[in-house]
């Protein structure tokens, strides 16, 4: 098995893959995208140029989502990631789409929006933004049931989505007192010891943070 991660540590999307291996102790190696090179190699692969992406052998497995999938599938281990039952399976994926969509979206358009010059800030891109984050946090604050993960009581590719997702939005659009729910399980999120990792891997990192990153976490 020669498994290699394209990936880097303070890049969100990569968090979702990296905690399903560290979930279950997948042995792989870590191709740090970083120098150009790195970015050569990664758009020889994937010409679209975004990471995570993984190599098994020859193959090739693009977008966090589907990389999870594929280890699932692949690499079984205790933690199971996906379901067996088709209808919890599809849960967990809708619970996967909402993280990425509707938090990990808005929540990289504020990040974006801070790394650009004044004269091209978007006021109204960033209004929207929160605007979506609200709808996200309040949703989320309902659905949540006290204690468990983001779809029923086990570990799942959508709590390996939610992390980064939850860990970086709350940087950009605190959850403050208004999501108490919410704020609960992303305590729950980073106290999982493969979510601890990938955070504790990206803390060198905190100062690419746009504006700096928060004195917390
Ligand atoms: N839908 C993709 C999103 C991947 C993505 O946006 N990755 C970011 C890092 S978090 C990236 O590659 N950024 C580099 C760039 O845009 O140049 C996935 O789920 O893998």
């Amino acid at each position: 098995m020669s498994l290699i991660l394209y990936a880097h540590p303070f890049a969100s999307y990569c968090w979702k893959p990296l905690i399903a291996l560290h979930e279950n102790a997948i042995p792989f190696s870590y191709r740090l995208v970083e120098d150009a090179a790195g970015w050569a190699e990664l758009e020889s692969l994937w010409p679209i140029r975004k990471f995570p992406l993984l190599r098994d052998g020859s193959r090739t497995i693009v977008e966090s989502s589907i990389i999870v999938e594929y280890l699932a599938r692949r690499h079984p281990g205790a933690t199971q990631l996906l379901p067996a039952n088709e209808d919890e399976a599809l849960a967990v994926r809708f619970m996967d789409r909402f993280f990425d969509n509707y938090v990990s979206t808005p929540m990289q358009a504020l990040v974006s929006d801070r790394l650009r010059p004044e004269s091209a800030r978007d006021a109204t891109g960033v209004a929207d933004a929160r605007k979506m984050l609200d709808a996200a946090y309040g949703w989320l604050e309902a659905q949540l049931a006290p204690g468990a993960w983001a779809s029923g009581n086990a570990f799942t590719l959508a709590d390996c989505s939610a992390a980064p997702a939850l860990f970086y939005s709350d940087w950009v659009h605190p959850l403050g007192r208004r999501f108490p729910g919410v704020l609960a399980y992303r305590s729950r999120l980073l106290a999982r010891p493969s979510v601890a990792r990938v955070v504790d891997e990206a803390r060198p990192y905190r100062k690419l943070f746009p504006q700096g990153a928060p004195d917390q976490d």
